[in-house]
């Protein structure tokens, strides 16, 4: 669709201003030739204008096309945050972090500032950030007012720094979007900043059938409309999803959707990129559409209902800014969303639900991957729009305010030895875009850092992307392990999960010329690039760019 690399493209703001800059040299030039001759100045002067002024069009056109990222997406996400993050440098509240890791006294966004330049080593293109917007002292998902920036993660200042500081790393920051539901600003409905009435709430919302919520058995006429039918997308259920915490906002009222582009737009002019929509079964997925439509995102990912994988692809295909599109061409346009079901098929074969016994054979399934990333249904590549991961702050262990686990979350989905190992060794060498969790690349050991750089490492050079085609081997499957070529843009990708060389390694399927990149716990993964030459030593994949000057803040 782009003519160009997505990093050029990117880079467009400052390819123009070049070309103009060239022209105006041109036009000196003649100048100098033929001293006086202003007309020929003048006129060269006024055909640079023309140009400058048809590429900026084009390429701002451009960059809309891009919006939501391209299919056969290449880049590689991390999210920049974990469910105890928000107690970063609140250390009267929480003298230590969890118990037994003291409060250091930086905030959040300070830790994430401090670590922009491993995030750009790591080869990381997105970074998935907290809730921006003001909320409760907690993990954000009950937004109190959106145009406040200053949040429990740090002050609009630290929270700029460090949008900045991932800039000049190359790295695009997505901003978590909750607009399923709002928090009041001292009770359940006073909403401020932007201040919207009680005809902003979905009329079956639990306020209005709550004694104490202060609008008790509200007249209809000053409630929203009904929460919006979504059976033509998810048979599994009759209307959006109503969120019992918090006030589900009527995202068909006219001042909902306005604000609501006022505050994104307000995100990028804080240097946010893109967006990770929080609870998207909570309201219809044409609202995705107008948002990204109006903010342009370069990346946008839902978290849908987990274990709604139907749901999931419908919710996708109905999120397209422009429906024009056939089969997996309609999706060129649309959001991603969150692949659960690769998560838990993982967590069943080698993570904590296979009780220390791993099933290779599970990783198998149908030959075509696993999850939505596995899914062809319809004859469409969903995999183009699958974000793939292990863990997120919702999932594993994670702990109360007291620093001691959750109920239920007394344990994490992989745990740090061949678990995780093997479970990245899949997601970073398969189809999707893959996610990696903040804390097993920053606070699980060096050793699991370096093993998930070499792996990311080995994607970039081989060109492995969302949509890349997957040949799982027949062989290391009768040897009871998983094997699989990936076919990259730049070469072959091999990976083996369990098991050792005997069990099975490339020149058993008669590869050749292939060369390791990568080896942990029980995993393997070598690659083979088409030029030849390139196979003599293992590659290091470039690092970003840095993104340019962060536009000014606009509300
Ligand atoms: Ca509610
Ligand atoms: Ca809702």
């Amino acid at each position: 669709m782009c003519p160009f690399a997505r990093d050029r493209c990117s880079n467009s703001f400052f390819v123009v201003p070049f070309l103009y800059y060239v022209m105006e040299k041109i036009s000196w030039f003649i100048w100098n030739r033929q001293k006086g001759c202003h007309i020929v100045r003048k006129s060269v002067k006024r055909w640079a204008l023309h140009i400058f002024l048809m590429c900026f069009i084009a390429l701002v056109h451009l960059e809309g096309l891009l919006a939501q990222g391209k299919l056969q997406d290449s880049r590689v996400m991390l999210q920049g945050f974990y469910w105890e993050s928000y107690r970063f440098g609140h250390q009267a509240e929480f003298p230590e972090i969890v118990q037994g890791q003291a409060n250091e006294g930086r905030n959040w966004y300070q830790v994430v500032k401090d670590s922009a330049g491993t995030i750009r080593k790591g080869r990381f293109d997105l970074i998935w950030l907290p809730p921006p917007a003001k909320a409760s002292l907690g993990a954000g998902y009950d937004p109190r007012e959106y145009f406040n920036l200053n949040n429990a993660y740090g002050d609009t200042l630290s929270h700029r720094k460090m949008l900045e500081a991932l800039w000049a790393n190359g790295v695009e920051p997505l901003a978590d979007i909750v607009v399923n539901h709002r928090n009041g600003a001292t009770t359940w409905t006073d909403f401020k900043n932007p201040d919207w009435s009680t005809k902003t709430i979905c009329s079956d919302d639990e306020c209005f059938n709550s004694v104490n919520s202060g609008v008790y058995g509200l007249a209809d006429s000053l409630r929203g409309n009904l929460e919006e039918r979504v059976q033509n997308y998810d048979a599994s259920r009759e209307r959006a999803y109503a969120y019992g915490d918090f006030r589900d906002i009527d995202h068909t009222h006219p001042m909902v959707q306005k604000d609501i582009v006022r505050y994104l737009l307000y995100l990028k002019s804080m240097g946010y990129k893109g967006w990770r929509y929080d609870m998207v079964h909570g309201y219809h997925a044409k609202h995705i559409g107008y948002y990204n439509k109006m903010t342009k995102p370069t990346f946008s990912v839902g978290e849908y209902d987990w274990d709604k994988q139907e749901g999931q692809r419908g919710w996708t295909w109905n999120t397209a800014t422009e429906t024009a599109g056939v089969g997996t061409a309609h999706l060129a346009t649309s959001s991603s969303v969150f692949d659960f079901k690769t998560k838990d098929a993982l967590n069943g074969a080698i993570g904590y639900n296979c009780a220390g016994h791993a099933n290779y054979d599970n990783l198998y399934a149908y030959d075509n991957g696993l999850g939505l990333m596995g899914d062809n249904t319809d004859g469409i590549a969903w995999k183009n729009r699958a974000v793939t991961f292990l863990e997120n702050h919702d999932t594993g262990w994670r702990t109360d305010n007291d620093g001691k686990p959750q109920s239920d979350h007394q344990h994490d989905s992989f745990s740090n030895d061949w678990q995780v190992e093997q479970a990245y060794a899949y997601i970073l060498t398969h189809p999707g875009v893959p996610c990696v969790y903040w804390k097993h690349y920053f606070d699980w050991g060096k050793d699991l850092q370096a093993k998930i750089g070499a792996l990311v490492n080995a994607r970039k050079v081989a060109g492995v992307h969302a949509a890349s085609a997957l040949n799982t081997q027949k062989n290391a499957r009768t040897a009871g392990v998983y094997a699989a070529m990936v076919e990259g843009s730049q070469g072959q990708l091999y990976v083996r999960i369990g098991g050792d060389d005997t069990k099975w390694n490339p020149s058993m399927s008669a590869y050749s010329n292939y060369r390791e990149y990568a080896a942990g716990n029980g995993w393997k993964v070598w690659v083979k690039l088409n030029d030849a030459a390139k196979n003599t030593k293992v590659q290091a994949y470039r690092l970003n760019a840095n993104l340019g000057i962060l536009p000014k803040i606009k509300k």
